[in-house]
C-alpha cells in the first residue's frame, strides 16, 4: 500500500478514525534535567503497518521533550551533540543573551558531532516558544530536530488543559522513511522543502479525549521548513489571544488561523461538539481539507463558561519611541523562480543566476545571495529600528528577527501586534519597527528554511 494522506484518509473513512488511532500523551511535560542530546532515533510517524521512520530528534524523539518553566526562570542545558553533522540549537523567540542565540558563525561555532555546548539563559518573556537546530536547518529540521519551549505566566488563565501543538510537515517515501533529497533545487528556488504527509507532536492522528464545554489553551507551533498551514476549528469556538508567545492586548475571535513556518498562535477554546461526536483542527489546502488534531468529546461536567477569557498578562517588551526619529532600513526581497531577478551578488562579485544557482543561490536581500561581512544596519541599544521589506519575489516569505519582538507598522502609522516572525506575501511591502534594546548581532532571515539557505539572511548589529 502507498502512503498517501488520502488514501489512508479513505481507508480511515470506512473504518473510522478513532478506532484506529492510540492516544498518545505527546506534550507532557518533563522535568527540567541538566542535557539535550541530539541524535538519531525512530517514530511512529505513519500508521503501525509501516516500519517506524527514523528520524534526528532531541533526546532521540520527536518531537524533542517540552521545556517548561516559569517567566523569569532559566533555563540550563548541556547540548550534546550526537548527530553525524555539526548543529547548534536556536531558542526561537526568546530575548536571549546574543552568546545564546545559537547562530552558527555569528555567535558562536558549530557543535561538531561528539561535541557538547552549555545554554544557560532567563526567560523574561511568558508564552510558547521553541527550539530547533541553526545548521543545516534545512535537513536538520526536515529530520526531526525541534521541541517546544513554554514559559508559563506567574498565574495561569483559567482553563481546564492546556495543549501544545506542533504541526509538522514531512516529506516521506512510500514506505514511510524521510525522503533524502534535502538539497534539491526546486524547492529551494520554488517554496521551499513541501512535505506530503502532517503530524501533530509527532503522530499523524494526534487524537484526545475532551469533555463537552471544557476551556482548552491550545498552543499551536509550525515547526514546517516551509509548508503555511492554513487552519480553522470544527466544534471548537474561542479566542486568539497571544501571538508568536506575545499576548494580544485584546483576545480576537478564533476564526481563520494562518501559521507560517516557525509562527505560533494561542488560542483559548470551548468544546462545543456534542457528547460522542469529535471537535478537531481542521487544515485546509488546495487538495481539501482535513481534521490534523482531532478531540474526542465526552458528556459536559460543567456548564460552558459565559464570559471569554481576559487578555494574558503583557510581557515587559519595549515600545517604540516616535517612528520618524527612528533608524530605518529597506530590506528588497527578490529572487526565486517566476521572479526578475537577472544576477546577485556572491563571493563578493556580481553574479548572474544561472550561476548563482549552480552555487545554491536562488535568492537576494538588497541584491547580495550570501551573508554580509557588514550588518544591513547598526543600531545603538535603546534606538527605535524600522526595516522596510519590499517583497519583490513571487513567493511569500516568512521573515524572522532574532532576539527582538517587533511589531508591523500598519496604515497611519497603527501598530501590528508584537510578533517575531512576519509572513510578507509577494509583492507586499510590510514595514516593522522595534526597540533594538538587546545588545549583538542578531539574524534576520526568512523562515523558509530552504530560502535562507539560498540566500534570504542578513544580519543586525546592536552596539552597547
Ligand atoms: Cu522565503
Amino acid at each position: 500500500m502507498k502512503l498517501s494522506r488520502r488514501n489512508l484518509l479513505r481507508a480511515m473513512g470506512a473504518t473510522g478514525i478513532a478506532s484506529a488511532v492510540a492516544g498518545l500523551p505527546a506534550s507532557a511535560a518533563i522535568t527540567p534535567k541538566a542535557r539535550l542530546e541530539a541524535r538519531p532515533g525512530t517514530a511512529r510517524l505513519a500508521p503501525a503497518e509501516y516500519e517506524p521512520t527514523p528520524i534526528w530528534g532531541y533526546d532521540g524523539g520527536v518531537p524533542g521533550p517540552t521545556i517548561r518553566v516559569r517567566q523569569g526562570e532559566r533555563v540550563d542545558r548541556e547540548f550534546l551533540n550526537n548527530l553525524p553533522q555539526a548543529s547548534t540549537i536556536h531558542w526561537h523567540g526568546i530575548r536571549i543573551d546574543n552568546a545564546m542565540d545559537g547562530v552558527p558563525e555569528l555567535t558562536q561555532a558549530a557543535v561538531p558531532p561528539g561535541g557538547t555546548f552549555d545554554y544557560g539563559f532567563t526567560l523574561p518573556d511568558a508564552g510558547t516558544y521553541w527550539y530547533h537546530p541553526h545548521n543545516r536547518t534545512w535537513e536538520q529540521l526536515a529530520r526531526g530536530l525541534y521541541g517546544a519551549l513554554i514559559v508559563e505566566e506567574p498565574e495561569a488563565p483559567d482553563v481546564d488543559r492546556d495543549e501544545v501543538l506542533l504541526i509538522d510537515d514531512w516529506r516521506l517515501t512510500e514506505t514511510a522513511q524521510i525522503a533524502e533529497n534535502f538539497g534539491a533545487m526546486h524547492d529551494w528556488s520554488h517554496g521551499g522543502r513541501i512535505g506530503n504527509w502532517i503530524t501533530v507532536n509527532g503522530d499523524g492522528y494526534w487524537t484526545s479525549d475532551a469533555r463537552q464545554n471544557h476551556r482548552i489553551r491550545l498552543r499551536l507551533v509550525n515547526p514546517s521548513n516551509a509548508r503555511i498551514f492554513n487552519l480553522s476549528l470544527k466544534g471548537l469556538s474561542g479566542w486568539v489571544v497571544a501571538l508568536d508567545g506575545q499576548p494580544l492586548s485584546t483576545p480576537q475571535p478564533a476564526e481563520t488561523l494562518v501559521l507560517a513556518p516557525a509562527q505560533r498562535v494561542d488560542l483559548i477554546v470551548d468544546v462545543t461538539a456534542d457528547a460522542g461526536t469529535e471537535a478537531s483542527l481542521v487544515s485546509h489546502e488546495r487538495g481539501g481539507s482535513y481534521a490534523v488534531a482531532v478531540f474526542r468529546v465526552g458528556k459536559a461536567e460543567a456548564e460552558r463558561r459565559t464570559e471569554g477569557p481576559g487578555p494574558l498578562p503583557a510581557n515587559p517588551v519595549p515600545e517604540t519611541g516616535p517612528l520618524q526619529n527612528a533608524r530605518a532600513v529597506d530590506l528588497v526581497m527578490d529572487g526565486g523562480a517566476m521572479g526578475g531577478m537577472r544576477s546577485a551578488v556572491l563571493n563578493g562579485t556580481d553574479t548572474d543566476i544561472r550561476t548563482l544557482v549552480n552555487q545554491g543561490k536562488a535568492w537576494a536581500f538588497n541584491g547580495q545571495a550570501e551573508m554580509t561581512d557588514t550588518p544591513l544596519l547598526s543600531a545603538r541599544t535603546g534606538e527605535t529600528v524600522r526595516i522596510r521589506m519590499d517583497n519583490r519575489s513571487r513567493w511569500p516569505h516568512a521573515m524572522h528577527l532574532h532576539g527582538h519582538h517587533f511589531r508591523q507598522v500598519l496604515q497611519e502609522e497603527r501598530m501590528g501586534p508584537l510578533r517575531d516572525t512576519l509572513l510578507v506575501q509577494s509583492s507586499e511591502t510590510a514595514e516593522i519597527a522595534f526597540v533594538a534594546d538587546n545588545p549583538g548581532d542578531w539574524l534576520l532571515h526568512c523562515h523558509m528554511v530552504e530560502h535562507a539557505a539560498a540566500g534570504m539572511m542578513t544580519w543586525l548589529k546592536v552596539s552597547g
